[in-house]
């Protein structure tokens, strides 16, 4: 029989190519906040997919882009030294578009030592030919170790992937049980699925100027319900006039999908209390960010 194998991989991409939808889509869970917006992720995520035969421990990374505060910072920080010490690295691009952001991304990849898969996303919105060009045109940017077009949408080619990336893990022990999915705690997860509501409901800078911190979360087993308490904070007193909306209908909508999902993910009953409150530019302030865990 064949040794066990295991070990960590980066994913790494510019905001929007699909990061997180890729990962949950390879977990078969949703862990990832995920929008149609750029900058959803702002932290680097584990995320662990665990075979009869191996063990591949991700880190989702926030998009790396030109950082206009304090928090953009922290993330395209966060991204380039998630690439620490991983033994393979796979950089997401989207199929059909190579962007200025990509061509800054290449200088990084061209640095690094472990294999590079360089992976196209969202091959379900062009047609075989228009794929198979594209691919040719990017497979001669850099020396990777393989290049895949795949749809973390439609599942196209994510079995291909996972035994791509196996090939490139040494073999190592089950660094976690069977079962583990991610190392965040739960409170992290609830925030990230308020989070991943406002990023849906809103627009322009509201979704990006927002920060959930978990205030209260108690259990009570014999009713098999959960109650959190959270706090939205805002940057600014007209955020705050946006995000309860008129007679509070906005805040409503995002506390009942909030719950939503994280009674999906519990399996009991939510009750969750939302609060919202200023921070003036707190997205540029080092105390807070250290406050709503940017640091
Ligand atoms: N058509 C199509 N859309 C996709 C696919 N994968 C992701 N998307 C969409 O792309 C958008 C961005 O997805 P995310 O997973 O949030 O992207 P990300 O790379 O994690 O973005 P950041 O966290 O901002 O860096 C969402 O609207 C997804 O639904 C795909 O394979 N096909
Ligand atoms: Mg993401």
């Amino acid at each position: 029989m064949s040794k066990f194998r295991s070990g960590f991989v980066a994913v790494i991409g510019r905001p929007n190519v699909g990061k997180s939808t890729l990962l949950n889509s390879l977990l078969g869970q949703k862990i990832s906040i995920v929008s149609d917006k750029p900058q959803t992720t702002r932290n680097a995520i584990q995320c662990v997919l665990t075979r009869d035969d191996a063990q591949i421990v991700f880190l989702d990374t926030p998009g790396i882009h030109k950082p206009f505060h304090r928090l953009g910072e922290y993330m395209v920080k966060t991204a380039i030294e998630s690439l620490e010490g991983v033994d393979a690295v796979l950089w997401l691009i989207e199929m059909g578009s190579w962007t200025k952001a990509d061509e800054h991304i290449l200088d990084i990849m061209r640095r690094l030592e472990q294999p590079i898969l360089l992976v196209v996303n969202k091959s379900d919105l062009s047609d075989k030919r228009g794929q198979a060009e594209f691919l040719e045109s990017v497979a001669e940017k850099a020396d990777f170790a393989h290049i895949l077009g795949v749809s973390a949408l439609t599942g196209e080619n994510l079995d291909t992937l996972v035994d791509l990336l196996i090939g490139f893990l040494p073999e190592g022990p089950k660094y976690y049980p069977d079962d583990w999915i991610t190392g965040h705690p739960e409170r992290f997860v609830f925030a990230e699925f308020i989070r991943e509501q406002i990023l849906h409901k809103t627009e322009e800078e509201i979704p990006h100027s927002i920060a959930v911190d978990i205030d209260e979360v108690s259990e009570d087993p014999e009713r098999d319900l959960v109650s959190i308490r959270a706090t939205i904070y805002v940057e600014r007193d007209s955020q705050k006039g946006i995000i309860i909306g008129k007679n509070g209908r906005m805040l409503k909508a995002i506390g009942v999908g909030a719950r939503e999902q994280i009674e999906q993910l519990l399996g009991v009953q939510v009750y969750l209390d939302l609060w919202v409150k200023v921070k003036k530019d707190w997205r540029n302030k080092p105390g807070a960010l250290r406050e709503f865990g940017y640091e």
